[in-house]
């Protein structure tokens, strides 16, 4: 068997896959993620106001991990009463988390001038199950009165990966046999993957790196992106007997 055929897995971690709306005057803070509602209290831009049962989500489609960070900024608005008001964070329809703030927390910076506002930062680990490859965040309220008493509001998300994966599959476009390695059991060199490579999944921060003597003239290739179709690919050499 010939032996300068590899397969070589950068993680670089942690890997931040997403970040929206992260300054006080970030022009994304207006794009359409999460919502297209925009407030800005005290000249700090956030997502918003939200209100009564306002939602909102994210959907994340191929990423690949099996530990996560999701942070963000929550902005409480006005009049919140404990008990009777509150915000859910949940991962794939899941509650993760419930909180809530007096009436009187805070400073007093907009709106409402009867009542305070509060900035908070929020962060969660989370593990998603192997093979799962999208996520659906969402941050959810209960309130009973409208935006003029107490409201909210949410900026600086970020998503980071840390513990990233890679799937290699025998099909394009990510169908077929799936081969996977994640930086838990990060190997350097890989010999043997036991099907031909039609397709890989790479999420941003990762560099898959392999080479072949038969492939692109013995070559070094280095994907830091997904690839739909490697059509033709002999690498690595086929083990049946793997
Ligand atoms: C706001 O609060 C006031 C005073 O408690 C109440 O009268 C009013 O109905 C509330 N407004 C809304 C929209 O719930
Ligand atoms: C502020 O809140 C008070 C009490 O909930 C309410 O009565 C009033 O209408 C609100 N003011 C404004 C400007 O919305
Ligand atoms: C790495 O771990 C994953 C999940 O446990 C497993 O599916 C995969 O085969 C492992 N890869 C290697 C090279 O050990
Ligand atoms: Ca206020
Ligand atoms: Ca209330």
């Amino acid at each position: 068997m010939p032996g300068v055929s590899f397969i070589k897995i950068l993680f670089l971690y942690p890997t931040l896959y997403y970040q929206n709306c992260m300054d006080a005057q970030s022009s994304d803070c207006f794009n359409n993620d999460w919502s297209n509602w925009v407030a800005d209290c005290a000249g700090t831009l956030f997502k918003g106001r939200f209100s009564h049962s306002d939602q909102i989500s994210l959907q994340f489609n191929n990423i690949l991990g099996l530990k996560f960070s999701f942070s963000f900024m929550v902005g409480k608005f006005d009049s919140w009463d404990p008990g009777e008001d509150q915000l859910q964070v949940l991962v794939d329809d899941a509650v993760i988390d419930t909180f809530t703030y007096g009436p009187y927390y805070g400073t007093y910076m907009c709106f409402n001038s009867t009542y305070p506002e509060y900035f908070d930062s929020k962060s969660y680990v989370f593990n998603l199950p192997i093979g799962r490859k999208s996520l659906k965040l969402t941050l959810k309220g209960s309130f009973n009165e409208g935006v003029d008493n107490e409201s909210w509001g949410a900026k600086k998300f970020t998503l980071e990966i840390l513990e990233p994966c890679v799937e290699f599959y025998s099909d394009c476009n990510f169908q077929g046999d799936i081969w996977r390695i994640c930086n838990g059991n990060q190997t350097s060199q890989v010999r043997n993957i036991p099907f031909e490579i039609k397709s890989i999944l790479i999420v941003n921060g990762i560099q898959v790196k392999m080479r072949d003597p038969k492939y692109n003239g013995g070559q070094t290739q280095t994907y830091t992106s997904s690839q739909y179709c490697l059509s033709s690919y002999q690498f690595p050499k086929y083990n049946q007997n793997a």
